[in-house]
């Protein structure tokens, strides 16, 4: 190499390496920051996940790790273990995940598993499938190990059997009644991965599954994108694959923030029984901005950055 090549070289290098440090000291599309945030008051399970970011864990197995505290909580009566049944008295549960790869899996109406994100994860890593329903998706966990428990707790039975004495549905969902967790994280390596997990909506007909363990509508990743959860009432989601749309929302350029408030008044225009129901969507872009919007007043989500874990309390339509 010539003596003018060789300086220039190295002065090349120097200078990239100098203007990539004023980059990243700028913040200017580099994302170092971990962030979690999930659905309703989700606080402790939105901590864990926001630790293991800070600690490295990447973003699937921090999300999984996180939602996994819910679904153990019997307190907890739209998740997991202490969820409230169907009608029948069955408590059926769905799930999903999807990763920066754009790989997702998802569970639905699975009986007797508590932990049903990290079964949607093993659907997606051990399977050659992306979707297990009812009894296959039960059948797998156990082959897989996990324990087999019954989901109905004396507290979610004894609500049921009063449920029963006038069988009216009415699924008004709102923060007195519903948990859903569905969580986004941002990972050092500046990957996103989501899991959504519910039991569902309390008293469903038997067989009903809604949008949290479809990949598009209660979730939804494009890791040069960002990604996006629903809860509320999944029949509503699921009409305009509203986690889909949320991302594409933010690939054409609006913020979180914009992108959500667009797709929940896109569902409130098109519904002649506006302001009967809830849904929340909570997204998060590349940059580790982060944006929530809702129909009816009352939504909040947890939002772990820089070791910090608060309650964000959701602007609403009404
Ligand atoms: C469903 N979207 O099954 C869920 C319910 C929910 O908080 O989000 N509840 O329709």
């Amino acid at each position: 190499m010539k003596r003018r090549n060789f300086i220039f070289d190295i002065f090349s290098v120097g200078l990239m390496s100098s203007i990539s440090s004023k980059l990243k000291a700028n913040n200017f599309n580099f994302s170092p920051m971990v962030r979690s945030i999930s659905t309703w008051k989700t606080k402790e399970a939105n901590f864990k996940a926001g630790s293991l970011l800070d600690k490295g864990v990447d973003a699937l197995e921090a999300a999984v790790t996180g939602v996994a505290i819910e679904e153990e909580n019997p307190k907890n009566t739209t998740v997991g273990f202490g969820g409230a049944p169907d009608r029948t008295g069955k408590v059926t549960l769905d799930a999903c995940v999807m990763n920066h790869l754009g790989d997702c899996g998802s569970v639905v109406a699975v009986e007797n598993i508590v932990n049903v994100a990290k079964l949607a994860k093993d659907v997606m890593e051990k399977t050659p499938h992306v979707m297990l329903a009812g009894k296959g998706a039960e059948e797998f966990a156990l082959s897989e190990g996990y324990q087999k428990i019954n989901l109905l707790t004396e507290s979610s039975k004894k609500e049921w059997e009063k449920w029963l004495e006038n069988e009216e549905y009415k699924p008004l969902i709102n923060i007195e009644n519903h948990d859903t967790i569905g969580m986004l994280c941002l990972d050092k390596n500046n990957n996103i991965s989501g899991a959504c997990t519910t039991s569902g909506l309390a008293y469903k007909m038997k067989g009903r599954v809604g949008d949290s363990p479809i990949i598009g509508s209660g979730l939804f990743i494009d890791n040069k994108i960002g990604g996006a959860v629903a809860t509320g009432l999944g029949e509503e989601v699921l009409k305009t694959v509203g986690s889909f749309l949320v991302v594409e929302l933010m690939r054409q350029g609006n913020s979180p923030q914009e992108a959500c408030e667009i797709a929940i008044k896109r569902i409130v225009s098109s519904n002649s029984q506006k302001n009967k129901f809830q849904v929340a969507y909570i997204a998060m872009n590349k940059n580790g901005e982060v944006g929530s919007y809702c129909i009816e007043p009352g939504f909040t989500y947890m939002d772990y950055v820089n070791g910090e874990n608060k309650e964000v309390i959701t602007e609403s339509v009404f």
